[in-house]
């Protein structure tokens, strides 16, 4: 008993001669929002996520349809007549992302951020050929994103930041495997590693704290703006929003509730290589969407001598609603688990 009053006083003291130093898990949001929090002068950050992406069934729209609809229905290429050759049936995606952050002043934050991807994609022969299935693979780095934060407004109750982001082709887009077509074929655009275009991307981060309550949004938008890749196409536009709610249990843990909104507009152009008759992955008509996803999500600190300041973050994200331009696979869940670390 008295041993457990001395623990509880020091316990006490520390906390109050730490106090301006704790850090706090709701300080940073959910760990799939990028650019959610700026650092103080002279901080740094350093990041990896662990991110999974699993996709099933493919959708016209928003109506699930089955695999012998798919290989009849028209493709890009062929003016209503053509069927398509190949149906895709799950993709799986693996991503490491390695990220750091740096604060010259308390009113700017930069941050840089690429990942290494994994990808796998199954696709089912028309009946004709067999109707026997095939996988084609991918990997490599991903497009490379250099952020700049900067603090628009920092009190107690409101935090206010803009980000404006470069994304530079640093991902391949001639990743290559064996189909039933050749045994070098340029793989579907969403089995590529980047865009291949310059990317210019605005958000507008803001939270409201309402004691251990938080309410955070995030706008973004994302433009190519350097013109069609060097295999003349490139993607739509994308208009994203995220909400989100945290609440702070205790000082290490706190949990979070996400609704993400993601708008993509058609892709302009096409990969000339890609045989749009193959495969709706390969046709570009098949490309931008209308997405909405929860997330939940914990966020834990480590306040404790060993290991102090050493964040992880986890949650899971699913799909309430998928509107798919054109034939697309739906999304089934994403999951990412990250660590973060501030010394
Ligand atoms: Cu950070």
């Amino acid at each position: 008993m008295f041993n457990f009053l001395i623990l509880t006083i020091l316990v006490t003291i520390s906390f109050f001669v730490n106090a301006d130093e704790i850090q706090l898990a709701d300080s940073h949001g959910p760990i799939s929002i990028m650019g959610d929090h700026m650092h103080k002068k002279g901080e740094f950050m350093f990041s990896y996520r662990f991110g999974k992406m699993n996709m099933n069934n493919v959708a016209n729209g928003t109506k699930k349809i089955d695999t012998n609809s798919v290989m009849s229905s028209p493709n890009g290429a062929s003016n209503n007549l053509g069927n398509y050759m190949n149906a895709p049936i799950s993709m799986k995606m693996n991503m490491h992302m390695f990220g750091g952050m740096y604060a010259p002043s308390d009113n700017l934050t930069f941050m840089i951020m690429t990942s290494y991807q994994e990808k796998v994609m199954t696709q089912q022969r028309m009946p004709m050929a067999g109707g026997s299935r095939f996988d084609v693979n991918s990997s490599g780095f991903s497009d490379t994103r250099i952020s700049t934060l900067i603090n628009i407004l920092n009190n107690d109750l409101t935090k206010t930041h803009i980000g404006t982001v470069l994304s530079l082709p640093t991902g391949s887009i001639d990743q290559r495997d064996t189909t039933p077509a050749s045994s070098y074929t340029r793989l579907g655009y969403s089995m590529q590693n980047g865009t291949g275009t310059y990317d210019a991307l605005f958000f507008l981060n803001n939270i409201n704290k309402f004691g251990k309550l938080k309410i955070g949004e995030q706008f973004l938008y994302k433009k190519a703006f350097s013109g069609n890749n060097s295999k003349n196409y490139k993607y739509g536009d994308v208009f994203e929003l995220n909400l989100w709610s945290s609440y702070r249990l205790i000082d290490n843990v706190s949990s979070s509730i996400r609704i993400n909104y993601n708008y993509q507009k058609k892709m302009n152009g096409s990969d000339n290589e890609m045989n749009p008759r193959m495969s709706p992955a390969m046709d570009s008509h098949n490309k931008g969407h209308n997405k909405i996803n929860l997330g939940f999500g914990v966020n834990l600190v480590n306040t404790s001598k060993i290991f102090k300041n050493h964040r992880i973050g986890i949650e899971g994200t699913f799909p309430i609603y998928q509107n798919l331009r054109g034939l697309q696979m739906q999304e089934t869940f994403r999951f990412m688990i990250g660590w973060q670390y501030a010394p």
